[in-house]
């Protein structure tokens, strides 16, 4: 079963959740450039999400779905709203969505959540998810432990129902790698951030051209919650900080709202600039058709030329 059989996309691809990034507007154009767009639920009410979803509805004929962010404080809300707006895709993170499954799959949603582990992989198979997304911890934002390489072929081993491959994917090397590790598909997101269409401020997607293989780190491990951003001067406070062993207030004074920092005003320095590790082959700023034609052309020819590979 191949991911787009399950989305009728073009492409077996994917959009990651993106909290305060992906608009009901972005999310539409992913759809139109032939993978599944993701309205973001993340950072957000359930009111004003509902008006981006009727937003993204507006602006694609193409199939979508949306992000449940588990950390938001209106997640009860979002869910009923998920289930009175008959949304047709849903996908989780960072947290369990077991209790709400049962309610969505009455509209005939389907339930992709994102699992870190074999355990909570399993979890979701028997509560009725129709796939599950193992996100390896290469990934931008809320992270796990795994990587991507350890974590897809033990979750495939371990579940009958398809898995969809994350982190570490920002072309057709890592696509069909990810393919050949039995994912269905992928979910992508570092790399859509430097697309013409994605509405973050300039200076984010310019830091994200800057970026090299080690410009990401992971802040919050000692509050459970890592995050991988670009290190910058709020993370190597932030760090600093951790490893004197701060508290959760004196840490959250310094991440509150670094999210929209970063993503609306701009401020690289001070802001969260949530990316995957990918971020140091992001060379240039393209369409999302070309990103994804690219990414997908290229998985082909790989995936094809793979005879060739003497071992
Ligand atoms: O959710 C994500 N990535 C995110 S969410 C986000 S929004 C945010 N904003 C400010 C601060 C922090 C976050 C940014 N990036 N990815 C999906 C994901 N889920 N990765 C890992 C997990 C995960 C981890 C543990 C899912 C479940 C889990 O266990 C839950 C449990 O209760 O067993």
């Amino acid at each position: 079963m191949k991911l787009n059989d399950i989305t009728g996309t073009k492409y077996p691809i994917i959009q990651g959740g993106m909290a305060n990034i992906a608009t009901g507007a972005f999310a539409a154009a992913v759809s139109n450039a032939g993978a599944l767009g993701l309205v973001a639920g993340g950072g957000m009410p359930a009111e004003a999400l509902r008006k981006e979803i009727h937003i993204c509805r507006e602006n694609t004929d193409k199939p979508f779905g949306v992000n449940l962010m588990l950390m938001n404080p209106d997640v009860e809300n979002i869910a009923k709203m998920l289930y009175e707006e008959g949304v047709a895709f849903i996908t989780t993170g960072a947290g369990n969505p077991g209790k709400y499954i049962n309610m969505w799959k009455e509209k005939g949603t389907k339930i992709f959540p994102v699992v870190a582990s074999v355990a909570l992989a399993k979890m979701m198979e028997r509560a009725g998810a129709d796939a599950v997304i193992a996100e390896g911890g290469e990934s931008g934002g809320h992270v796990g432990d795994m990587t991507t390489m350890t974590l897809v072929p033990q979750v495939v081993d371990a579940l009958d129902i398809p898995v969809i491959a994350a982190g570490g994917i920002a072309d057709g090397r890592q696509f069909a790698a990810a393919m050949m590790l039995g994912a269905c598909g992928v979910q992508i997101g570092t790399c859509l951030l430097v697309s013409k269409e994605c509405p973050i401020h300039d200076n984010y997607k310019e830091a994200l051209l800057k970026a090299k293989d080690n410009s990401t780190t992971v802040t919050g491990r000692s509050q459970g919650a890592p995050v991988r951003i670009i290190k910058n001067e709020m993370a190597r406070e932030y760090l600093k900080l951790e490893a004197s062993g701060a508290g959760r207030d004196e840490l959250e004074k310094i991440t509150l709202g670094g999210l929209r920092r970063a993503v609306v005003d701009g401020d690289v320095l001070r802001g969260s600039v949530m990316a995957g590790q990918v971020c140091g082959q992001l060379k240039e700023i393209r369409s999302l058709e070309e990103i994804l034609k690219d990414m997908y052309e290229s998985a082909v020819t790989n995936l094809k030329n793979a005879g060739d590979i003497a071992i």
